[in-house]
């Protein structure tokens, strides 16, 4: 075989997975649409801040609301034990050598739980800005995290990402004094590589704007 037919193959398989994952996807989103669950995909960069925004969400509507986290990582239980201690109900996956969730996790989790328990569910998926992109859940909206401390360029080296999200936050803000980073720059790239965007710059430190990044997820009543 050629070095040529062996790409085919490789380009053949890859898109084998995606259309497989696909339909999943599909599959996922009928559960969640017939039992009339709001859901979200939360991808973003490692330690961007993703279960911290959660754990500020849950804290704000877990008294109203019953929520299921997902959380995806690679190894440990440490975010799902995060989550809990909320008072949320979380599943841990870990993705061992996988780097990103697939719709396949999550249909496993939706057949083997009690779905119709919740009115929301939350997905964190592993810390990564490029395996997510392609592999779609389900989901209504997906939330792309990334922080200031990541650097100015962030945003606009990973634009596939940012081009299949629903809402980019930029996290860390309350260390602008430190990071040296333009923030309306960072913004601003978001903006260019998806104008339908919605952008929130944000801190789970000083809470600022969360609550704004909750309304635009029509999680704020
Ligand atoms: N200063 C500051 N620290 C933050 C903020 N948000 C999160 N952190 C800290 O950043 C670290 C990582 O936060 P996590 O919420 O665990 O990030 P994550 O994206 O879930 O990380 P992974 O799941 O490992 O990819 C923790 O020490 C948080 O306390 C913020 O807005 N400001
Ligand atoms: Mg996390």
């Amino acid at each position: 075989m050629s070095p040529n037919e062996d790409v085919g193959k490789i380009i053949e398989l890859n898109e084998d997975l995606i259309r497989n994952n696909d339909r999943l996807a599909e599959q996922n989103k009928k559960v969640f649409m017939d039992h009339n669950i709001r859901s979200f995909d939360i991808v973003g960069a490692i330690g961007a801040g993703k279960t911290s925004i959660l754990e500020e969400i849950v804290k704000r509507i877990s008294k109203n609301k019953n929520i299921l986290v997902i959380n995806g990582d690679v190894a440990t239980r440490v975010d799902a034990d995060r989550i809990e201690k909320g008072g949320a109900k979380a599943i841990q996956i870990n993705t061992a050598r996988e780097c990103a969730l697939n719709s396949y996790h999550i249909s496993q989790v939706l057949k083997n739980i009690d779905i119709e328990n919740y009115e929301v569910v939350l997905i964190e998926n592993v810390g990564n800005l490029i395996c997510p992109s392609d592999f779609i859940l389900g989901v209504e909206t997906r939330i792309v995290v990334v922080s200031i401390t990541e650097g100015e360029w962030v945003v606009r080296k990973h634009p596939l990402l940012f081009k299949m999200s629903d809402i980019a936050v930029i996290n860390k803000i309350d260390l602008m004094d430190v990071i040296d980073v333009d923030l309306g720059k960072m913004v601003d790239d978001a903006l260019e590589i998806n104008p339908e965007l919605k952008v929130f710059t944000t801190s789970v430190a000083t809470g600022e704007n969360i609550d704004e990044l909750m309304e635009a997820m029509n999680l704020d009543k």
